[in-house]
């Protein structure tokens, strides 16, 4: 068989030789039924026996790895894929550096990479969770799709994290996979392990803020875990990328199609103002400030999701060779950072300034700015449809230090534009910032389930071409 190509012959298809490894086998085969329970329980509401059109992996070739057909969710094939092992591969930075890449666990630092490989695992479900209750109003077929395709695949994730545990930790891995299982998003006695896993998902604009942001924090810890010495990590982190290109996707044009509708209709209007609120959502749309609110709070409930800026945590990461940095090989310096340092923003004296810290402390504080970088990227495309439609307005990225709860920034009462301020103030004007409960009621009032093929609710903008290159009319999921 040839290592690109998926085994569908097993229960778990897969391509790492499941079939002969027994062990491993047995123990993915008596969790699976745990996962389906989960999936039952927590996976889409009310559309277990829709026919969806999805994607499942067939290959790991990149050239062509998906194949596109009807499937019931519970049905989906969650397999085990990693990309091709790279002959010869060395661990490309750390105290390990140049030694040939681990096949098995290093066993002084089994700990540490067993935690990461948790936290990954950990946020698979969480998504999951948090998404269950959006099929009740997608504003289109096409749009309930892809919120499944993105499901399923953090399913499947899941399966990457637990395989892992399964194979490579043994005893204490079972019981870890069980675990992931058990925690639930948002309560209060078995949460999340991270913050922004545990918060609602309220609404359609929620969720495309939530797959452009949030799921591209998740594209960047999984490229850092892609440089992983730990071979078998890199190789599942390095398939898993090709997914989450999808997920990111459906953010970026969910969250570029909602502001298109937006300036349309405001321009077929003739209203000039985007800051005249109530004339706008008169026309059953959602105003831009409402947007940018939105993008404040997941912009920085993402953030937070990078840890501290200084980390011992993921100082001995790096050190150990298990966690590297974004594109790490594709860096110009040592890739063992022993003198090297790193400016990090910090509040000093009353403003912010960047301060030289040993780079190996603030490996999290460089992969938040690698982010925080990608992430304007998106927001100047955005830019981008506003200024197609002549609207005035342009949406931003707030200030690091704005609403954070992870981090040195975390004590502090910060406006989006940086003004330092006290607790009171920031509390009072709290509602200009972020989503307010009124924000939240008037998308709610918009969040109408549109379900004939073709039609979209009036506040989001049609894809300009469909998944697959189906035509617009194209019937993506069959309501059971
Ligand atoms: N919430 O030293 P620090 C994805 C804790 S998303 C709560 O800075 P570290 C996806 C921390 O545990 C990607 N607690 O921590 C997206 C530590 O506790 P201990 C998920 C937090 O380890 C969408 C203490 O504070 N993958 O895939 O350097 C849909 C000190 O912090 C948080 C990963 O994150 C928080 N936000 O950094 C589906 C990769 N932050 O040890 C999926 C694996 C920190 O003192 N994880 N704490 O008790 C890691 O690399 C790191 O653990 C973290 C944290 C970057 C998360
Ligand atoms: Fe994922
Ligand atoms: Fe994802």
């Amino acid at each position: 068989m040839d290592m690109t190509d998926v085994d569908y012959s097993t229960k778990i298809p897969n391509n790492i030789g499941l079939a002969e490894d027994r062990r491993v086998l047995k123990a993915l085969e008596q969790w699976h039924p745990g996962y389906i329970d989960w999936w039952m329980q927590m996976g889409p509401e009310g559309f277990q026996e829709a026919e969806v059109y999805l994607r499942t992996a067939v290959s790991v070739d990149p050239k062509g790895w998906a194949r596109f057909g009807y499937v019931k969710m519970p049905e989906y094939r969650w397999g085990i894929l990693l990309a091709p092992a790279e002959e010869g591969r060395v661990i490309p930075f750390g105290a390990h550096k140049g030694e040939p890449a681990w096949q098995d666990v290093p066993g002084e630092h089994r700990a540490l990479l067993r935690r990461l490989i948790v936290i990954q695992g950990d946020t698979e479900p969480a998504s999951v969770e948090q998404q269950r209750h959006l099929g009740a109003t997608a504003p289109s077929l096409y749009d309930l799709r892809n919120l499944f395709q993105v499901n399923v695949e953090e399913g499947r994730h899941l399966w990457a994290m637990v395989y892992l545990l399964h194979k490579y930790f043994g005893r204490d891995g079972r019981e870890e996979a069980d675990e992931l299982l058990r925690r639930r998003s948002g309560s209060a006695d078995k949460p999340r392990m991270l913050g922004a896993f545990n918060e609602a998902t309220p609404d359609w604009l929620s969720f495309f803020m939530f797959t452009f942001f949030t799921d591209r924090d998740g594209k960047m810890q999984l490229e850092s875990l892609a440089q992983s010495g730990f071979d078998p990590l890199s190789r599942t982190c390095r398939f898993m990328l090709t997914e989450e290109a999808h997920h990111m996707f459906v953010g970026e044009t969910g969250v570029g199609r909602t502001i298109q509708r937006t300036c349309e209709a405001m321009k077929e209007a003739g209203i000039d103002d985007p800051n005249a609120i109530d004339q706008v959502r008169a026309l059953g749309v959602i105003d831009l400030p409402t947007i940018q609110k939105k993008l404040n709070l997941h912009f920085t409930l993402s953030l937070d999701l990078f840890g501290a800026e200084i980390s011992t945590n993921a100082a001995n990461a790096f050190t150990a060779g298990l966690k590297g940095r974004f594109e790490e090989t594709k860096i110009d310096d040592d890739h063992v950072l022993t003198d090297a340092t790193y400016p990090v923003l910090e509040y000093v004296d009353g403003r912010f300034e960047e301060v030289d810290h040993p780079a190996l402390s603030a490996i999290n504080m460089r992969l938040r700015d690698d982010y925080i970088k990608d992430c304007e990227k998106g927001v100047g495309r955005w830019n981008k449809i506003i200024e197609k439609t002549g609207v005035d307005f342009a949406l931003s990225l707030p200030h690091q230090a704005f609403h954070r709860h992870i981090g040195a920034f975390s004590s502090l009462s910060v406006s989006p534009t940086g003004e330092i301020m006290g607790k009171d103030e920031w509390d009072a004007r709290r509602n200009e910032w972020l989503p307010s409960a009124a924000d939240g009621d008037y998308i709610d009032s918009l969040m109408t389930p549109c379900r004939n093929p073709g039609d979209y609710a009036g506040w989001i903008a049609p894809p300009r071409v469909g998944i697959d290159s189906k035509p617009g009319d194209f019937e993506y999921v069959k309501l059971a």
